[in-house]
């Protein structure tokens, strides 16, 4: 199997697809496409169907979207517990990661994953506050059901969908509760995370459309 995702530093949509494969030790190699440099879309949609990542290659089947792949692994690997085993949470943790797939634009836009950089007091949390209500709102409520440290207690899918919300939280250091302060932590705990982490880190690649002083640059001009 081979995954192609494309910069660790910013692509939080390989993250997650990515975190449940290493997570839950599927065997795959990976592909690393690049959202920076000359002709870097062009490359995506040569090599990709729809020119996002991440892909899934399984010898002649080709996934696209994150929630698919996900599934598809899933399915695959019945014995790896990927979603809870138990049918109701397991229905909550899909209806949490559809929620995640489908939303949070407010904080996905203002604020992109960049695991490499510490932005503190950068983020106007006015703009993003529904949003942070949401991830107490959703975090907390299962948190403490579960007893964590994930969500439905053992890491699942639905805590893969999330790490990138969480990363965020930590970049842009934005002010949370204890119960979700530590939910962050115990993402950046999980081994496989720290695997992506510490090659996210080494990247000297720059995507500018993802960097906050462009990012809030291109707002400023188009008020
Ligand atoms: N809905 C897609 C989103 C994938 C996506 O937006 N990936 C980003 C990288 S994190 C991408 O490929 N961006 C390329 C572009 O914006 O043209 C999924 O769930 O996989």
């Amino acid at each position: 199997m081979k995954l192609i995702i494309a910069n660790k530093n910013y692509s939080s949509w390989s993250l997650r697809a990515w975190l449940v494969l290493k997570h839950f030790s599927v065997d795959f190699e990976e592909e690393l496409l690049l959202l920076n440099g000359d002709g870097w879309k062009e490359n995506l949609i040569k090599k990709t169907p729809y020119g996002f990542v991440p892909v899934l290659h399984d010898k002649d089947l080709e996934i696209a979207e994150t929630i698919a792949i996900i599934e598809y692994i899933a399915e695959k690997f019945p014995d790896k517990n990927i979603w809870p085993t138990d049918r109701k949470l397991r229905a909550k943790a899909r209806e949490v990661s559809a929620i995640m797939h489908a939303g949070f634009t407010k904080i996905r836009n203002a604020a992109p994953m960049n695991l490499r950089n510490f932005y503190p007091n950068r983020i106007n949390i006015g703009e993003i506050q529904q949003d942070l209500d949401l991830i107490e709102k959703i975090w907390s409520e299962h948190l403490n059901l579960s007893g964590g440290p994930y969500l439905f207690g053992e890491f699942c899918a639905a805590d893969a969908m999330f790490a990138p919300l969480a990363t965020r939280l930590r970049t842009y250091d934005i002010s949370v509760s204890a119960i979700v302060k530590q939910y962050v932590d115990s993402i950046y705990e999980l081994p496989a995370f720290k695997l992506w982490y510490n090659e996210a880190i080494k990247e000297k690649w720059v995507v500018e459309m993802d960097e906050i002083d462009f990012i809030q640059g291109k707002n400023a001009k188009s008020d």
